[in-house]
């Protein structure tokens, strides 16, 4: 079929109002018309699903607006591929960005149903693991809000990121259902689906002109099914899409096999396809490794491409301006077989020669770097590759024919050739993603300025030699709209009390508090909201751990994933010797702290597991030990998640970044904390070198060895034996634990854990204790002037205006996609 020629006069519905006495209305309605239910029979659910469904049509109203706008002017759209989209609740995003709040409360108010016990009732939509994830859905929004024309393109999970239960205080996972009431935020589009193949074998073709054709004949065919849901900026100023692709049969039942009594057989092809968008893997740094990932990673990247490719031809007819109209975003490497993808279709499907179609694929791409671990970066066997995607491994390799031919002509020798391979030879051949994603990109970017230095020197040295231009930095950022507005209205409504409203519309205006800083009664003021937010956390506390800890206390937060470059343990064994003395030293005046953990582990990661235990095991005795007195309290919230952070980061007086410096590629909670007004105690690493440099050295406690230190006492292969051996109370620690004093039930438990320490500590957690140590009693001495403090606190969030996810998009949009924005 041709395509429609877009008629852009078409009309449309008249816009609908957004008053209380409207909306009321309209609730009413779609809980009549939509959910099918009578009010007096409703549940909480019910008005929820009525009201997300009146909020939508709002939405729905500018998101055509935006979208004709696209085509209307003919802007270049960006599309944002990730796995990952950790996008959380929507609804009290939306009504918030759309300045309904007051109104959508009235309106409910008026059936007797409370806004906030309808927002609480929306499950997350959890499809990430963590900052990766997190990062992609701060960047939709802020997309919106500065109006680039984008799309997000990722899988449409059935089950998102698992549950976390404790067990004993061990971590169980569950499986996570955020669909099983319906999602009212979607629109399937069953006109938008593409066939994606696998396996099969390639076939050159002779064309009349002489050349030669590849033809790949999957062995399989899946189909890739759209999902809309409309993301909405601050003040509506533009509505994108995030399109999630759920995988269908393509013959839900084989009939013939049905009849012929193989009723199993006959629902095998439409299992299969199922399985491949059933999951999120949850790990968040190691690659999964197993065929189905793969599957997933292809599936959604040719999708997404083969959407691309039919929405630029319908628009301009021709492939030529590809890159003028389209920019492509790969979040990390798991979306990298695009780059074979695109060349796939460009040549085998528009008959592209390999120079264009190579020179488009490289204008169109950027890639987005995450991590440096060698053990994260992604690898897939050769062979599985040769079967399951036959020709996207010969383009592989011809573009490493190309790249390795340019390096020797460039003069490079044997070994900087086989670094820059795209084939990894040692140990079974592998192809090298973060090679492919390079290449085949025009930007390859960091996400803090430190990150993107050791990128340069580290993974991508010998790339970068090659191609010394493509390699920036773009400090990540968060959007100030979830994690300020929304998240802690009481903050906000203070900001704008004394500086005026206008940094809700630019977040660098809070700049102004700056001067408020010493000003007693505004430090009062700020305390008292700090303080609320903390009252709400205690009762959550409480609630589900049965936990009573008091709000005067010092809260000193650290939620994330478990890991052990995060060193979730170090913090936890300076609780330990903290704990030691408070018992040996009953007569000093201890700074009374609640300690606040929250966070999952990797399903196969054990350390991890065992490290939640060890929190879990010491919280135990410690929460209940008279001598104690209640001065240090441990809390291990279960089941972290974007809402949970959304309560727990406003409250938050303290947070721990206190990653072993090198290793953690940016970071994106240390941005929400300071900017909620909490003090930061962290290490040289990722954005907290930054954020040091925009808060001020005397606003931040920063401590530990810098990631030079770090890689010169790794290269000398130096034990922490003596490290251990001269530090009395670190000693004290690793004993203590290791013996199984906080472990009676299993003395054992944390033996090797501790052992481990002694000379395989490349986390560094031994050879950093002391300073750690040190930086907290400094936050002790700060807490003891509260005055002082309050003033550290303020200024915290005066000045992280610039980390605002709308600055970074602002820095892609302009220097990697050359799109417009405002
Ligand atoms: C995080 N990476 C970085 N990875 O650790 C963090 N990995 O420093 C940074 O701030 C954030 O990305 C945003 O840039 C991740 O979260 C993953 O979740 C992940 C998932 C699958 C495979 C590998």
């Amino acid at each position: 079929m041709p395509p429609q020629p877009i008629v852009y006069d078409a009309p449309t519905p008249e816009p609908r109002a957004s008053d209380a006495e409207t909306l009321r209305n309209e609730i009413l309605e779609k809980l009549t018309y939509a959910v099918g239910k009578d009010p007096i029979v409703a549940r909480n659910t019910d008005w929820l699903t009525a009201t997300i469904l009146t909020v939508r049509d709002r939405i729905i109203d500018q998101w055509m607006e935006s979208t004709r706008d696209t085509w209307r002017t003919s802007k270049k759209r960006v599309y944002y591929l990730s796995l990952e989209f950790l996008i959380g609740r929507l609804m009290r995003d939306a009504i918030s960005n759309l300045g309904m709040m007051e109104s959508v409360r009235e309106a409910l108010a008026s059936f007797n149903v409370e806004l906030d016990d309808l927002i609480e009732r929306e499950p997350d939509a959890a499809l990430g693991n963590g900052g990766l994830g997190r990062l992609a859905a701060c960047f939709l929004e802020s997309m919106s809000t500065i109006k680039v024309p984008a799309y997000g393109y990722g899988i449409r999970y059935v089950n998102g990121m698992f549950r976390q239960e404790m067990s004993d205080g061990w971590q169980v996972e569950l499986p996570e259902t955020w669909l099983a009431h319906g999602n009212p935020w979607e629109f399937e589009r069953r006109e938008s689906a593409y066939e994606i193949g696998f396996g099969g074998y390639v076939e050159p073709v002779q064309q009349p002109d002489g050349s030669v054709r590849q033809i790949w004949h999957p062995a399989e065919h899946i189909n890739a099914v759209a999902y809309d849901t409309p993301v909405v900026g601050w003040r509506g100023a533009r509505v994108n899409t995030l399109r999630l692709w759920s995988a269908q049969p393509v013959d839900p039942i084989l009939l013939d096999r049905f009849n012929s009594g193989d009723h199993v057989g006959a629902l095998e092809e439409s299992a299969r396809a199922a399985t491949i968008t059933r999951v999120l893997y949850p790990a968040d740094s190691n690659p999964a490794g197993q065929e189905l990932r793969l599957r997933q990673e292809f599936f959604f990247s040719s999708a997404s491409l083969q959407d691309i490719v039919r929405r630029h031809l319908q628009q301009y007819g021709e492939l030529g301006s590809l890159p003028d109209k389209v920019a492509v975003q790969l979040n990390d490497t798991h979306p990298a077989i695009s780059v074979a993808e695109l060349m796939r279709i460009l040549m085998d499907v528009h008959g592209l020669g390999w120079d264009q179609a190579w020179k488009l694929t490289k204008a169109t791409f950027a890639y987005t770097n995450h991590t440096l671990l060698p053990e994260a970066l992604e690898t897939w066997p050769v062979a599985l590759l040769e079967r399951l995607l036959p020709r996207q491994m010969q383009i592989a390799y011809a573009i490493n024919a190309m790249v390795l031919e340019e390096a020797r002509e460039k003069g490079m020798e044997d070994e900087q050739i086989a670094a820059i391979s795209l084939i990894d030879e040692n140990g079974g051949r592998r192809l090298r993603m973060g090679q492919l994603a390079f290449v085949g990109s025009h930007s390859v970017n960091g996400v803090s300025a430190l990150h993107t230095e050791l990128m340069k020197h580290t993974v991508f040295a010998d790339l970068h030699k090659l191609y010394p231009q493509r390699i920036n930095n773009k400090t990540n950022g968060v959007t100030p709209r979830r994690w300020l507005m929304q998240c802690n209205p009481g903050l906000t409504q203070l900001i704008s009390e004394r500086i005026g409203s206008e940094f809700r519309d630019d977040i660098e205006q809070v700049i102004k508090l700056d001067a408020h800083a010493e000003d007693k009664s505004f430090q009062d003021r700020f305390a008292a909201v700090k303080r609320q937010n903390k009252e709400r956390l205690a009762a959550v506390i409480r609630e589900r751990l049965g936990i009573a800890v008091s709000p005067d206390a010092l809260f000193d937060v650290q939620i994330k994933r478990i890991h052990e470059y995060k060193r979730q343990l170090l913090n936890i064994m300076e609780a330990v010797a903290q704990y030691n003395m408070i018992r040996a030293h009953p007569e000093k005046r201890w700074v009374p702290r609640v300690k606040v953990f929250a966070g999952k582990a990797a399903s196969s990661y054990w350390n991890a597991k065992l490290v939640i235990k060890l929190i879990n095991d010491v919280a135990k005795v410690v929460n209940n030990d008279p001598a104690v007195r209640g001065l240090l309290k441990i809390a291990f919230l279960p089941n972290y998640n974007v809402s949970l952070a959304e309560t727990i980061i406003p409250a938050a007086d303290l947070s721990e970044q206190i990653s072993t410096a090198g290793m953690e590629a940016s970071g994106t909670g240390n941005m929400k904390f300071a900017l909620n007004g909490a003090l930061t105690i962290g290490t040289l690493d990722g954005a907290n070198v930054e954020m040091r440099e925009r808060l001020g050295p005397e606003n931040i406690v920063i401590f530990g060895l810098t990631a030079g230190e770090v890689e010169d006492v790794r290269r000398q292969n130096r034990s922490s034996r003596e490290v251990i051996e001269a530090s009395h109370p670190l000693r004290e620690v690793v004993e203590a634990i290791g013996a199984g004093v906080f472990s009676p039930d299993d003395r054992s438990r944390y033996r090797q854990l501790m052992d481990g320490l002694y000379e395989h500590d490349w986390f560094m957690v031994a050879r950093d204790f002391d300073a750690y140590s040190a930086a907290q009693r400094k936050v002790d001495a700060y807490w003891g002037d509260r005055s002082a403090w309050n003033s550290m606190a303020i200024r915290n969030t005066a000045r992280m205006g610039w980390f605002s996810s709308d600055r970074t998009i602002r820095e892609y949009a302009e220097e990697i996609w050359r799109a417009s924005h405002v």
